[in-house]
């Protein structure tokens, strides 16, 4: 079954931006409830890149979303620092988002993941930057299992993310992608589960939601599970369970919506 990890809270959304700016946890408590009914099984916790103190911002973030929810929480930011002063005060289960592909820093991040019982999500990216094809997404996710199983790293806790690039930046990407996925999960049994930033797909573009509702249900037929999106848009997440039944991932029952959304949550 799908994973959704709500993309709400964050700061590169104005109203977010400005709650933070503000103080005011009920913008960001309100996104924490309707994420988590609409079926968010992590909730992406991202300060974006206007707040000054970026640590304190993340705090207060994860602090006033666990008043209101025990969703799983997804800590997202490039900065190690920014990530640990999210774990330090997390009560809730945790995905670390993200690590890089490089060793160095995988040696830095699934220790930091082992020690919170978090999962992690590795992106396929080196110091050589995003790679543009299929064979070197797929090796470097290659080495990021490889690391996994040196540090006895949970596989099932790891979450690859070969990056998903806008459909106006590179339009013969999202069918490629495809096949990223099938091979990714075929390295290993059990296999790593599949993230992508799905809005990133449509950014800039008219039909975001339809955008976002193709790519997913074609991506998820490969193997994507895990998709940082929007939950509050109704037809995606419709459309989400609707492609889990037709994989046969759960039993249908003319309620299946119903029935899926449970089954995603847990409750
Ligand atoms: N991979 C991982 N994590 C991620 C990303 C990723 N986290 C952040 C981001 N990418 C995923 N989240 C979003 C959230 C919003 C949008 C895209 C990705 C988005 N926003 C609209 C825009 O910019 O046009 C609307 C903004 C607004 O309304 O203000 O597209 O790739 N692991």
């Amino acid at each position: 079954m799908i994973r959704p990890i709500g993309e709400r809270i964050n700061g590169m959304f104005k109203d977010i931006r400005i709650a933070i700016k503000e103080k005011n946890a009920s913008v960001v408590q309100d996104y924490a409830r309707r994420q988590t009914e609409a079926g968010a099984k992590f909730l992406d916790i991202n300060v974006g890149t206007a707040a000054e103190d970026q640590c304190a911002v993340m705090k207060w973030l994860v602090e006033v979303t666990q008043e209101v929810v025990d969703t799983a929480l997804c800590i997202d930011s490039q900065k190690l620092e920014v990530v640990k002063a999210g774990l330090e005060v997390a009560k809730n289960e945790l995905l670390i988002n993200s690590s890089k592909a490089d060793p160095e820093e995988l040696d830095v991040y699934m220790p930091l993941a082992k020690q919170y019982d978090a999962s992690l999500i590795c992106l396929t990216i080196n110091k050589d930057g995003v790679p543009q094809d299929i064979d070197n997404r797929v090796m470097i996710a290659a080495t990021i299992l490889e690391k996994a199983l040196e540090h006895e790293f949970d596989i099932d806790k790891i979450y690859i993310d070969p990056i998903l690039l806008p459909i106006n930046c590179d339009q013969a990407q999202a069918v490629m992608m495809t096949e990223v996925y099938s091979q990714i999960r075929i390295m290993s049994d059990p296999p790593p589960h599949i993230t992508v930033g799905l809005s990133n797909f449509s950014q800039g573009t008219k039909e975001k939601s339809l955008l976002n509702r193709a790519i997913l249900t074609m991506s998820m037929v490969a193997g994507l599970d895990a998709p940082v999106m929007d939950v509050l848009d109704k037809e995606l997440m419709d459309a989400a369970i609707t492609t889990d039944v037709v994989m046969n991932h759960m039993i249908y029952s003319d309620s299946y919506l119903k029935a899926g959304l449970a089954m995603i949550t847990g409750k």
